[in-house]
């Protein structure tokens, strides 16, 4: 992010984020809870000043979400949670539904794209005020300081309907100085309701009297759920919850609680509602409804004839992921949800918050224990027994430091088995049929769907339709991930929109049984090219023929395919008429008068340098022969990464500001730059390019930022590169790649040294080099990411998140390339800040016959957020995260595993781990301050912004200064070719 508000904010002049701060803190929040990154640092960072509010840093933004609705239910103020652009906000949005359909609550802030490239497919861009739409009562973006009534608005609403409600807040907004005349906002109080009026109650007491009642509770917390039911009883009429699934059959039904959005399906065609209610609320849309806005408790005890109010007792909360456990589960089925929700509701302080969960729930946020240790909450858990997934509970407290222990309680009912529908058979083998990679799936929406044997399994309920995406990016024609709930869809959001952003369409089957309460078509709409709904076991088959073909089209969007409950519940007949064959049209070919401009302007060239991009994918050995017919490089961007073959040739450098020095400059020195297939995405990785360019590509808008001198050639890359090769000068001969990696002069001190995530990559790629077969190295997201990019080069293929950036991808991304590709070799790369997916995820590599390595780069930091935060002169605060001991965990899950602390055990323990065909984790503890600067660039602004943020530490920040020095000038010396 370019510091354009540098000085002001040196100078300390309130910011938006400020404000934002101020009112949050004007409303009684004491707590916010998120992840850290670039849009959403300064929140972080203007929270940090203040004394009144406290920053829960959490390993996942689902978890961050739940965190702040159990700590909303608790203490009855408002949850606060943040995520960036982008992959944080789409894992806002399952604890935003939550909160939704719970009355919770709730405002979610997510980070937007800089103002200015809203609308220009920037890195991480996607349309979050429409995404959260479906899941909250309001969902707003905001595009000027001057908006702030926008954020006060959702605020207030949240807190006065009790409800779920959005905020998308572009990070140069957030950071902006903010004019006087837009702060001091009013905070209006909330009404603290009493007992009804007269007229009312003998309202109520008429109603009441209907012969034909029920008495429904939705959000009601336990005082008052243990009333109705005592009403119930005396009145002798039936008592059910929202969340039980049917329609409820009485004529008059007396809800108490608050409305949730639930409640409209469970009555569906019911005129007599009455609610007794302590929240108004709009969001319901329920004309028929009477409603009695009082203090619940009270007016039930009134009506009960009995004492008043008692005084209230604090006991023990019970938050819970088993069905047939009492107390607080989530409304909207997040499978592991009671461990945040209890987390946030412990900081309410109120109360010991107890879980009962089992081995399966508990691994989906196990990461969060982290967060359960660094907060001290007074949080308690109880596993069932035998369904844990670790082999002891010492070892997974011992991994974490976790005080209190984990308990193993016994199953109190016994589990209940469902037995598959017919439809659910059929439709596994049509999908087997049809998609050229078995379709994935978590193990949560397996156990609801028996039937889907050929499915493969992921542990975490967000790895499936990463895993899908992953599998198109490595060339599988087609891939897909399946869902039977809704808050599985909404956990499955990252790998759907990564899969958009880097056109690798994949399918999203939902199967959606009567009691589905999510809009999936219109929450899927911003990322779908097409949509099939399967509604009649006749068709059913030929429909899904249709969409898995779909998912072949060159597209950007996904395809959703719509499975109603009622089509599983009969075999499909196979149907005999065959999926209509896609025919795409080829790509537009390419203007001669154009090609012939850009042969010219090759010609004329003294330098050219050859940039490839996701496009050109199939033009590995055109690329090459242009190469050598133009005697000159072909560096890569990360969406293009697997697009040549040959490693050699790779290895001459990735382009932009994340990538090697010696492309930045064969870029900026090249006076012909042409560029084939590189997307608008690739712009936030700056092209640090000054001559001419040329550019190859079949989307318009690529074309849309070139400048006159340059040359647009509208089209398909195949065609475009074929006549270049044909019509320009024959060369005198193919330049040689180098196959071997860099030179690998390391002292034996270096090799001795705490270990750096510069030196581990570099290490990596010289072992890939010398491996004997076929390697995928996968990579997540983070300073790491910024390493693997620049060094390793020595594979076969790579896998990455490079439109969207999600954290949590490389580690589903290695094991679904182990389990479904021909790779003989599949090396995940990932840190230690969002490990949420990673170490839930890992489980799910036991019993694959290849060598799978994960190496965790632990620097016991979000490190890209520290230098990220510094760049802009403020502090590092929310960056550090506790120490997780990786190798413990793995072994704990069964998972070979080994800690190293230097280069020399590095590459003795990634040589013993790719030697093997099993999984094998490596906790690689490296030094935080390895600074990859931008090749080349020089950002002053950036360096004046490191020099404010460091001079205001003192001493931490002098000697970080001198770290981050010395790892700049290693990093250019290695990339010059001498010793680092
Ligand atoms: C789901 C998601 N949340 C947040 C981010 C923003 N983000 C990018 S890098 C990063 C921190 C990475 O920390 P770590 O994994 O420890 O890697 P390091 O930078 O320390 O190498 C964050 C939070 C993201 N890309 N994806
Ligand atoms: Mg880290």
């Amino acid at each position: 992010m370019h510091n354009r508000h540098l000085f002001s904010n040196a100078l300390g002049r309130q910011r938006f984020a400020d404000e934002l701060v101020d009112y949050l803190i004007a409303l009684g929040v004491e707590y916010i809870f998120g992840m850290p990154a670039e849009s959403v640092n300064s929140l972080v960072h203007a929270a940090s000043q203040r004394s009144e509010i406290r920053v829960v840093t959490t390993r996942h933004e689902t978890a961050a979400a739940l965190m702040a609705v159990g700590y909303a239910k608790a203490s009855g103020r408002l949850g606060v949670c943040f995520g960036t652009a982008g992959p944080g906000a789409t894992n806002l949005v399952a604890g935003a539904y939550e909160a939704y359909l719970g009355r919770v609550p709730l405002l979610a802030i997510s980070g937007q794209v800089p103002v200015a490239s809203i609308g220009r497919e920037a890195f991480q861009e996607i349309d979050s005020e429409a995404l959260f739409k479906p899941c909250t009562s309001s969902s707003v973006q905001i595009q000027a300081t001057s908006q702030f009534e926008r954020l006060a608005r959702s605020a207030v609403l949240a807190l006065h309907e009790s409800t779920a409600c959005h905020v998308a807040i572009p990070g140069d907004v957030l950071y902006a100085p903010i004019a006087a005349a837009h702060t001091g906002w009013n905070v209006p109080k909330l009404p603290e309701p009493g007992l009804p009026s007269k007229e009312e109650f003998s309202s109520v007491a008429e109603f009441l009297e209907s012969g034909d009642l029920a008495i429904m509770l939705s959000c009601a917390d336990g005082a008052q759920a243990q009333l109705a039911e005592a009403l119930s009883r005396r009145l002798c009429c039936s008592l059910t919850d929202v969340r039980v699934p049917g329609v409820l059959s009485a004529g008059d039904v007396l809800v108490v609680g608050r409305v949730s959005p639930l409640l409209k399906q469970r009555v569906a065609g019911h005129a007599n509602l009455f609610e007794l209610t302590d929240r108004r609320f709009a969001g319901g849309r329920l004309p028929y409804i009477r409603q009695v806005v009082c203090d619940v408790e009270a007016t039930l005890h009134k009506i009960l004839d009995s004492q008043p109010e008692p005084e209230k007792v604090v006991t023990d909360t019970v938050f819970t992921d088993l069905d047939d456990v009492d107390g607080i589960y989530s409304m909207a089925g997040i499978p592991g949800a009671a461990l945040p929700l209890a987390l946030g509701a412990a900081l309410a302080g109120n109360a010991r918050s107890t879980v009962v969960t089992d081995g399966a729930q508990l691994g989906q946020f196990v990461a969060e224990l982290s967060t359960l240790v660094s907060t001290n909450a007074d949080v308690q858990i109880r596993c069932l027994k035998g369904t844990e997934k670790f082999s002891s509970t010492k070892q997974l407290e011992s991994a974490f430091g976790l005080q209190h222990g984990i308990i193993a309680v016994p199953r109190q009912t016994p589990s209940t088995r469902r037995d598959p529908r017919p439809g659910e058979r059929s439709l596994a083998q049509h999908l087997e049929n049809n998609l050229a990679a078995p379709v994935q799936i978590s193990e949560f929406c397996a156990s609801r769907l028996p039937g889907l044997s050929t499915a493969q399994r992921s542990a975490n309920a967000q790895a499936p339709s990463m895993s899908a995406a992953a599998l198109r990016k490595a060339g599988c024609p087609s891939a897909g991930t399946l869902v039977a709930t809704g808050a599985a869809l909404l956990l499955q959001l990252n790998g759907i929109y990564d899969a958009a952003l880097d056109h690798a369409p994949i399918l999203v089957v939902t199967v959606e049984a009567p009691d589905w309460q999510l809009d999936a078509g219109r929450l899927l709409d911003e990322v779908c090219s097409a949509s099939y709904v399967v509604d009649d076991p006749a068709t059913a088959a030929a429909t899904v023929r249709q969409a898995c073909a779909a998912t072949t089209a060159p597209s950007s969007g996904v395809v959703h395919l719509r499975v109603r409950g009622e089509a599983l519940n009969s075999q499909w007949p196979d149907s005999q008429c065959a999926a209509t064959q896609f025919v795409y049209m080829r790509t537009p070919a390419p203007d001669e008068s154009a090609i012939t401009e850009a042969i010219a302007a090759l010609r004329d060239a003294e330098r050219v340098a050859i940039v490839a991009g996701r496009g050109a994918a199939g033009c590995s050995e055109l690329l090459t022969s242009l190469s050598a017919v133009l005697d000159c490089k072909v560096h890569l961007t990360m969406g293009g990464d697997s697009v040549i073959d040959d490693p050699g040739l790779r290895a001459y450098g990735r382009v932009g500001g994340s990538g090697d020095l010696r492309a930045y400059h064969a870029l900026a020195k090249a006076d012909v730059l042409l560029l084939v297939g590189v997307s608008n995405r690739g712009s936030a990785f700056d092209l640090g390019a000054a001559g001419r360019s040329i550019v190859v590509n079949t989307d318009p808008n690529a074309l849309l930022r070139l400048r006159d001198r340059d040359v647009a050639v509208l089209g398909d890359a195949m065609a475009t590169l074929e006549a270049m090769v044909d019509r320009l000068r024959p060369s005198p001969g193919p330049e040689k790649t180098s196959q071997s990696p860099r030179r690998c002069r390391r002292s034996r001190w270096a090799e001795r040294a705490p270990l750096r995530a510069s030196r581990l990559t570099q290490a990596i790629n010289e072992e890939l080099a010398r491996f004997d077969g076929t390697s995928t190295v996968c990579a997540d997201v983070g300073v790491n990411t910024l390493w693997v990019y620049r060094y390793i080069t020595s594979m076969t293929r790579s896998i990455w998140s490079a439109s969207f950036g999600t954290m949590g991808f490389a580690v589903p991304a290695a094991i679904t390339a182990a389990k479904n590709t021909d790779t003989q070799l599949a090396v995940a790369v990932a840190g230690d800040g969002g490990t949420s997916v990673t170490l839930n995820q890992i489980q799910s590599s036991t019993g694959v016959a290849k060598p799978v390595v994960f190496v965790v780069v632990n620097n016991l930091a979000l490190a890209a957020i520290k230098f990220e935060s510094e760049i802009m002169g403020w502090p590092d605060r929310g960056s550090a995260v506790p120490d997780i001991e990786f190798a413990q965990y793995a072994t704990s899950v069964g998972i070979e595993s080994r800690r190293v602390d230097t280069l020399c055990d590095f590459r003795a323990a990634f040589r013993e781990a790719i030697s093997a065909p099993r999984p094998y984790l490596i906790d690689a503890r490296c030094v935080l301050n390895d600074a990859p600067v931008q090749a080349g660039k020089k950002h002053w602004r950036q360096v004046i912004g490191f020099f404010v943020a460091w001079s205001k530490e003192g001493r931490p920040g002098a000697r970080t200064f001198g770290e981050v020095t010395r790892a700049v000038i290693r990093g250019k010396l290695y990339e010059k070719g001498l010793p680092g």
